[in-house]
């Protein structure tokens, strides 16, 4: 057997975590046959949590788990790490201000950035969930300056598979069938869920919707109406109808991310936020969500997409707010 990957989960005793964790174990992460050693690292007042599914962790007895270690040190947990979910983040308080929700998770990413800089194995990889992912990633990657920038990503998968979800609804066919959606710019509701490229069953989209819904103005008017607020806000939907925030499709997509990175992605492409290489206009540097495939381990940017008018004002929105969240974190001294 190979040896174990040693995958380490900040805010394990949370939601997400305890969804995410029992999915890592049973090998929907790495897949069958790679041994995994989980590290879970909390704060103090979400160390019994993380314990207590620590405890569920071994009950379940899963033939790949290697071992568990609960923590809430950042240099013991990310110590030869391989994979690095880091899920764990300050949400917004009442009265709080982008500025304050900045600054408060400057002080978790900075110092874990410094760690996984310190500690981490030479193949690490870093998914950020924690919001906001994007500047969060932002804030860690410029905390690891010996760790190649394109090691660290930023969740939106969740919308990607939201907006795949949504296309799906509409033309009543199974997710699978339908290819090359765009999540371009921030993980908020400004990002821009971009159908122009996708397919279902090797035609168009927009001809299937066109089909379906009468002609052409009545699908763009479906897509900016309908279509791109339902995923932009699904998050908010899932709060109202459900009671608590999204948690079990965060996990899975947070597996899909992860798992598609490190094993490819052969049906056509996805979305991940990654630092930009300049492509697109998006300006270098920026951890901005763009239309990936994964090849021998490596995100690499689906280049040559013609963007119309329509998608280069909402992509330009997206990464303005980005821009400015960066100029945010740069005035704090984060980054
Ligand atoms: P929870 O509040 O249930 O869990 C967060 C956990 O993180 C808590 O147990 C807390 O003690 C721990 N934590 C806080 N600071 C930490 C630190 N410095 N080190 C280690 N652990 C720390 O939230 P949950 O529902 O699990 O959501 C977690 C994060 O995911 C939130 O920031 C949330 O906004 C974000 N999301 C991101 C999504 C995405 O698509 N990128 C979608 C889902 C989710 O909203």
């Amino acid at each position: 057997t190979p040896s174990p990957v040693t995958v380490t989960v900040t805010g394990a005793g949370g939601q997400i975590g305890y969804a995410l964790l029992f999915r890592i174990a049973s090998g929907q992460l790495l897949g069958p046959g790679v041994p995994i050693r989980l590290r879970l690292l909390e704060i103090p007042q979400g160390l019994k949590a993380a314990e207590g599914a620590a405890l569920e962790l071994q009950d379940g007895a899963f033939p790949l788990l290697a071992g568990v270690e609960v923590t809430d040190a950042a240099s013991a947990a990310f110590d030869g790490v391989n994979v690095a979910i880091l899920v764990g983040a300050r949400p917004r308080g009442p009265g709080m201000e982008r500025g304050d929700l900045l600054a408060a998770n400057g002080g978790i990413f900075a110092p874990q950035g410094a760690a996984i800089n310190a500690g981490a194995a030479d193949d690490v990889r870093i998914a950020v969930v924690g919001n906001p992912a994007n500047t969060n990633a932002l804030i860690a990657s410029a905390n690891a300056p010996d760790i190649p920038v394109e090691r660290f990503t930023a969740l939106t998968r969740l919308d990607h598979n939201r907006a795949l979800g949504q296309l799906a609804a509409a033309l009543a066919v199974s997710p699978g069938e339908i290819r090359d959606v765009t999540i371009w710019g921030n993980h908020s509701a400004t990002q821009f869920p971009d159908v122009a490229h996708a397919t279902v069953a090797g035609r168009p989209v927009v001809d299937a919707l066109a089909e379906r819904l009468g002609d052409a103005a009545t699908v763009r008017a479906w897509i900016t109406d309908q279509f791109i607020p339902r995923v932009a806000k699904r998050g908010a939907e899932i709060i109202e109808v459900r009671g608590s925030s999204s948690v079990a499709s965060a996990a899975s997509a947070t597996i899909d991310h992860v798992h598609d990175w490190i094993t490819g992605t052969p049906h056509g492409w996805t979305s991940v936020a990654l630092s930009s290489d300049g492509s697109y206009g998006v300006p270098e540097g920026l951890i901005s969500s763009f239309p990936v495939r994964s090849v021998d381990g490596v995100w690499q940017i689906v280049q040559g997409l013609e963007i119309d008018e329509f998608s280069r004002a909402r992509i330009d929105a997206s990464v303005t707010e980005l821009t400015e969240e960066r100029d945010a974190v740069l005035t704090l001294g984060l980054i």
